[in-house]
């Protein structure tokens, strides 16, 4: 697990983020499906949208964008007690969605950048760290979980 100091870091650079969620996780979308096309192939409801203009202007992927940061930040806010919450996560996105745990890293790396470029002032080389620590043990938990579920 992290050390209290680098959960600090994370759940502080995290309250910044929090008061633009909505934003914060259109942005997140939109530059994962340019970085890693073959992500958005696996929303059956985002696959049709083909330029920015058209991914900027849908609604529906603004509210998927805060659904999955309102989830991740759930989870870090849990710190090493993440377990319960990961359960049900690591079921529909490896039994339903069958979302690899490599996309999960092309997603983890992308929240990194988009918010070291809107808060390179509050996101230091150590927060940097601690969020990249804090999101590899999201990672490698649900890949146990993914195991589990045989997937
Ligand atoms: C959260 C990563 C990812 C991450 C959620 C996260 C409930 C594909 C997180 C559910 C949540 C919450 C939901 C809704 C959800 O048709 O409605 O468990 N994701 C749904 O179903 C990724 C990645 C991919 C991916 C999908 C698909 C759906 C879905 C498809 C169904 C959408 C629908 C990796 C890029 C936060 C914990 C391709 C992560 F942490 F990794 F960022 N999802 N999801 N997800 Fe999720």
């Amino acid at each position: 697990g992290l050390s209290d100091d680098e959960w600090s870091h994370v759940l502080g650079i995290w309250a910044k983020v929090e008061p633009e969620l909505p934003v914060r996780g259109q942005e997140v979308m939109i530059r994962l499906f340019q970085v890693h096309p073959e992500t958005q192939e696996r929303f059956a409801k985002f696959k049709n949208l083909k330029t920015i203009d058209e991914m900027k202007s849908s609604e529906e992927l603004k509210k998927h964008g805060t659904t999955v940061l309102t989830a991740l930040g759930r989870i870090l806010k849990l710190k090493n007690n993440h377990e319960p919450e990961l359960k049900p996560l690591a079921e529909s996105h490896a039994t339903t969605h069958k979302i690899p745990v490599k996309y999960l890293e092309f997603i983890c790396e992308i929240i990194v950048k988009v918010i070291a470029e809107k808060h390179p002032s509050d996101f230091g080389a150590d927060s940097q760290a601690a969020m990249r620590k804090a999101l590899e043990l999201f990672r490698n938990d649900m890949a146990s979980k993914y195991k589990e579920f045989g997937f």
